[in-house]
């Protein structure tokens, strides 16, 4: 956290395309951001934060939740999306309207018009916490986009092309940044640095990551 992420940004910072259909929209989430907070944090009620298991059997970092029609969930069998929590037998709980309206909102702003998600990843990083290399590929429709919504701590994004083996740019993401990629960039490999230690007014020694994604 530093200083620049409470000024204003010009017109000019706003918007970098980072490849063929992937765009940053940076702030575009600062004005809603208490309320998207509070949204989130009432899907964490229900749906509480845990450690997911990676096929391989490692344990990851970050903790997770989800909401919408389909909850992604990975096991020592896989990634899948599931319609229910395998915990509890539940169904996920509902987006929040709210957040819904933003992705519809985010996505048509980087050229997707018509993206209604159904589906939320929520990911907590504190302090240390990291995200490996990977594509976003178990969604059954590969021609919708993902929207991204970072809040709290920054992040360093690493976005790389269609290999793993590929050059990766670098970004900041702050808080309130929002990264929609679709198209040709869609299965982009792409993975988040060791979050650096600091403290965010409104999240505390967190980062909060949404990422909303049409699976049906
Ligand atoms: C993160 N994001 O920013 C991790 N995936 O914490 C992702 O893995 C991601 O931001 C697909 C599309 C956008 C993303
Ligand atoms: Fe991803």
């Amino acid at each position: 956290m530093d200083l620049f992420d409470d000024l204003p940004l010009a017109a000019d910072q706003l918007r970098t395309a980072m490849a063929p259909g992937a765009v940053l929209l940076r702030g575009l989430g600062r004005a809603d951001d208490l309320a998207m907070l509070a949204a989130a944090e009432t899907v964490i009620a229900q749906a509480p934060l845990r450690h997911m298991q990676t096929p391989g059997g490692h344990t990851m970092s970050i903790q997770t939740s989800r909401c919408g029609s389909m909850g992604w969930v990975s096991e020592p069998g896989g990634y899948r999306y599931a319609a229910s929590n395998p915990q509890t037998r539940q169904p996920w709980p509902a987006i929040p309207p709210g957040l819904v309206d933003f992705a519809v909102r985010a996505a048509a702003q980087a050229g997707y018009a018509g993206f209604v998600p159904d589906s939320c990843l929520i990911n907590q990083y504190l302090p240390g916490n990291k995200l490996g290399l990977h594509q976003d590929r178990d969604e059954r429709d590969l021609r919708a986009p993902v929207v991204s919504l970072s809040l709290g701590l920054p992040a360093t994004f690493l976005f790389g092309g269609l290999q793993r083996t590929g050059k990766t740019q670098r970004y900041r993401l702050a808080h309130g940044d929002v990264v929609v990629w679709g198209g040709p960039s869609r299965l982009a490999f792409h993975g988040v640095l060791p979050v650096a230690d600091g403290h965010h007014p409104l999240l505390g020694r967190r980062r909060i990551n949404l990422t909303f994604r049409k699976v049906g």
